[in-house]
C-alpha cells in the first residue's frame, strides 16, 4: 500500500523548467556556445554546476573553476528574474486536485527538488505549506540520478521508500526514484522517460495516480 507521494518541482508542480531553459540559453548565447533543446533535456533535474559543465562540452575553451562559478551565478541571476513573475496561477493543472485527494486519503506529501530556488518558487506559488516536507537541496550531497533527494523525503515523511510514489519530468529524476525503490510516475514524453513505471502527458491525468493508490490498499 502507498503512504507517500513525492513531487519533483520544476516541470511537475510548475512550468519553471522553461525558465531554466531560457536562462541557460541566454548564458550560452553570451558565451557563443551552441545550445539546443536536446542539450537542455540533459540538464533537467541536474544541479547548477553540473548543468554548466554539460553546456561547456560544446565549447573549445577551458574555463577555470572561478569562471565557472561566475557563469553559474550569472545563470542563476537570470533564473531568479524569471521566477519573480510566478503567481499561484502558475501551479500546473491537476496538482492542487491531486494534493487535495491525497490529503483526504491521509497520504503524506513531499517535494524533492534539486533546485536551491525551490523554497522561493514554492512560496511564490503559494503552496509551500501544503506539503508535509520539502527537501533542502543545499543539504544534499548527491543530486539526481542519485536517490538521496527522494530517500531524504521518504525518511522525513516517515514512509518506507517501497510505499512511496515519485513524480518526475526528467530522465535523471526517474532514475533517482527507481534507485530509491519507489514507484515512478513520469510526466512528459514516454520516449525520454523510458524507465518510469507509468507516464502521464501531464498531471491533469492525476486520476491514474489515485487509481494506483486505490488498487493497492
Ligand atoms: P538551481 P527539479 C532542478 O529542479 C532543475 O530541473 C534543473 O534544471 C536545475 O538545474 C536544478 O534544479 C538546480 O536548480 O540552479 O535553481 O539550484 O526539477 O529537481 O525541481
Ligand atoms: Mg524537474
Amino acid at each position: 500500500h502507498y503512504g507517500g507521494v513525492i513531487f519533483d518541482l520544476d516541470g511537475v508542480i510548475a512550468d519553471t523548467a522553461r525558465f531554466h531553459y531560457e536562462a541557460w540559453k541566454k548564458l550560452a548565447y553570451e558565451l557563443g556556445i551552441y545550445f539546443d533543446k536536446k542539450t537542455n533535456e540533459r540538464l533537467k533535474g541536474i544541479g547548477r554546476m553540473e548543468s554548466l559543465d554539460i553546456i561547456l562540452e560544446n565549447s573549445n575553451i577551458s574555463y577555470t573553476l572561478e569562471q565557472k562559478k561566475y557563469y553559474a551565478e550569472k545563470k542563476n541571476e537570470y533564473y531568479k528574474q524569471f521566477i519573480q513573475t510566478l503567481t499561484p496561477d502558475d501551479v500546473l493543472p491537476g496538482v492542487k486536485e491531486l494534493m487535495e485527494i491525497l490529503k483526504r486519503k491521509g497520504i503524506k506529501t513531499a517535494v524533492a527538488s534539486a533546485s536551491k530556488n525551490a523554497p522561493t518558487v514554492l512560496n511564490k506559488l503559494g503552496i509551500a505549506s501544503e506539503f508535509d516536507y520539502i527537501v533542502d537541496a543545499s543539504r544534499i550531497r548527491k543530486g539526481k540520478p542519485d536517490p538521496e533527494l527522494f530517500l531524504t523525503a521518504a525518511i522525513n515523511i516517515g514512509v518506507e521508500p517501497s510505499e512511496c510514489i515519485g513524480i518526475e519530468d526528467s530522465a535523471a529524476g526517474i532514475e533517482a526514484i527507481k534507485r530509491a525503490g519507489m514507484f515512478a510516475v513520469g510526466v512528459g514524453d514516454p520516449k525520454i522517460l523510458k524507465k518510469a513505471d507509468m507516464v502521464l502527458k501531464d498531471l491533469k491525468d492525476y486520476g491514474k495516480i489515485v487509481d494506483i493508490i486505490s488498487e493497492n490498499i
